[in-house]
């Protein structure tokens, strides 16, 4: 991999104005990956100009002119998939087994707003009296996409493909600690026709070129997956242009397992759910709330089986769970253990130590932790922690279940474990929840709407319904008559509505 990157604009490279960089760690080894230029309100500017005059091209191109080109950007973007799984493994820490899963994955999305592109209709509403009336979706403009690092491409991909299939040009702010794979991208969507100046990436911090972006009145759509602190200010700073707005924020989903369902079913699912990426994703099964009837057998079988996870090299194709992303991350995961230990009754049956031996010397590492006897109240059981760690919570009926689920701020995700198939609906239907997985946990589709209730965010990606969010109605209403109207004229002629 090349060492040096600079801000992607316009279709090429170019350094930032004030000849700044700043450097991207490994969270495993704490090497230097490389050195990015790092851009700040001069350099978001830039991008802006060069997304505005870029805009009139693009959205001119009919939608399927468009998928064709993002057709072409989905075989690109597979081809240079194992370059891609190897830095993304090299910014995140992310064990390989998952990244290869995951990202596999990425050029579904470039194919789905494609066909999207290709096939969306328009409306023609009823309308009262001789007229045709339709509407038209047409792009928003100049689009700002915010990023974070825990799934660099995956979710920048959500907002890209669906950008790009309305008609919008784009500025990208990554995260700073991992922003090459999202300038990589800038060249395979180059290599596919996408025309310069559609896709432009200015790599830097949040309060500096983050802060120019989603000021920018320029904008006309903000897209910002992060924490949900992040979100009140971007949505702020957007209100005050109104701009619109896309957040995907903070989470604290539960795990719902009833006492019919199979006790290593439930232990695997909690597992996955739990401490795939290290814990650091929106969904991560942070509560699992269980029948008390098979609450100890699942706590017993779940401490067993997590002292298996592999830790160990990101890289390695054997290791199951890489480091965290940043010694602030883990950081934040120590000191929520310490609360979790120090709050009366909690009880920490397994991890939340960094795991002995030379080999994890340099990386964040922290073993995978399972609290015990946690009540729904306490702060490890309400607030996101973003890590490895799961609260064991037991139920004794559906409501009970129902109600410890929905009670913290968040709304993103919750799983529903049980075998009786109207529970399981008539559990779902009750839940505060913008996705709810029956039987699974992690399913995601670029055809099916992902974002959260409450505190978890605003607006929808995938699906029908992000494109829309992609676009602004336009509604054309057609008079078929040939009859004169004159409001003012005393012609003794029936005038509108009397
Ligand atoms: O996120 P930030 P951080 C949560 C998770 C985590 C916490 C902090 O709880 O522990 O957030 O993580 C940009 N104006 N999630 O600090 O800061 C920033 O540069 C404009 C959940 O890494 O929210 C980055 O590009 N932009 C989440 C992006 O926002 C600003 C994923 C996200 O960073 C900005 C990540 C500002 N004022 C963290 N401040 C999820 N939903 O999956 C920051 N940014």
């Amino acid at each position: 991999m090349k060492k040096n990157w600079d801000l992607f604009i316009d279709g090429g490279y170019r350094p930032a104005i004030s000849g700044k960089r700043f450097t991207v760690e490994n969270p495993w080894n704490g090497e230097t990956i490389a050195s990015v230029a790092e851009g700040e309100a001069a350099d978001i500017e830039a991008a802006i100009d060069a997304a505005e005059r870029a805009f009139g091209g693009w959205s001119s191109l009919s939608g399927a002119e468009r998928g064709d080109i993002m057709h072409r950007a989905a075989d690109h973007l597979k081809k240079r998939l194992p370059e891609l799984v190897t830095i993304e493994i090299d910014q995140i820490g992310r064990a390989r087994r998952e990244m290869t899963a995951q990202m596999a994955r990425l050029p579904e999305w470039f194919s789905y707003f494609a066909a999207v592109a290709r096939t969306h209709e328009d409306t023609a509403p009823p309308f009262a009296g001789d007229y045709l009336n339709y509407t038209k979706r047409v792009p928003l403009g100049v689009v700002g996409h915010v990023t974070p690092w825990n799934h660099p491409l995956l979710i920048l991909t959500k907002k890209v493909a669906p950008s790009l299939a309305a008609g919008n040009t784009m500025v990208v702010k990554p995260s700073e600690l991992a922003p090459i794979t999202s300038l990589l991208l800038g060249e395979i969507l180059k290599e596919a026709g996408v025309p310069d100046g559609v896709y432009n990436v200015v790599p830097g911090f949040g309060a500096t070129a983050g802060a120019a972006l989603t000021t920018s009145a320029r904008v006309r759509k903000l897209d910002l997956t992060g924490g949900t602190e992040t979100g009140k200010r971007v949505a702020a700073a957007a209100g005050a242009n109104l701009v619109k707005i896309a957040a995907e924020l903070g989470g604290k989903a539960a795990l719902i397992a009833f006492e019919d369902m199979n006790i290593e079913r439930v232990v695997a699912a909690t597992l996955f759910a739990s401490f795939i990426a290290t814990g650091q994703t929106c969904v991560q099964g942070s509560r699992l709330l269980v029948h008390r009837s098979i609450h100890d057998e699942v706590v017993k079988r779940l401490v067993e089986r997590v002292a298996h996870i592999r830790l160990g090299a990101p890289q390695d194709e054997a290791t199951q769970l890489g480091p965290m992303v940043s010694q602030r991350q883990r950081d934040t995961v120590e000191r929520y253990v310490r609360i979790g230990v120090e709050e009366d009754g909690a009880t920490l049956a397994y991890g939340g130590t960094r795991p002995d031996g030379d080999a994890f010397d340099k990386g964040y590492f922290i073993k995978p932790a399972i609290f015990i006897n946690v009540r729904p109240d306490m702060r490890i059981a309400q607030e996101e922690i973003f890590g490895p760690v799961v609260c064991v919570i037991p139920f004794d009926s559906e409501e009970e279940a129902i109600s410890i689920a929905n009670g913290t701020e968040f709304g993103l995700a919750t799983s529903i474990w049980t075998r009786d198939i109207a529970r399981a609906h008539r559990v779902a239907h009750k839940l505060l929840s913008g996705i709810t997985w029956i039987n699974d946990h992690h399913r995601i589709d670029p055809a099916s709407p992902w974002g959260g209730f409450k505190m978890s965010g605003l607006g929808r990606e995938n699906g029908l319904v992000a494109y829309e969010e992609y676009t602004q109605i336009q509604n054309i209403i057609v008079n078929l008559s040939d009859t004169e109207f004159d409001w003012y004229a005393d012609d003794g002629q029936p005038k509108r509505y009397s």
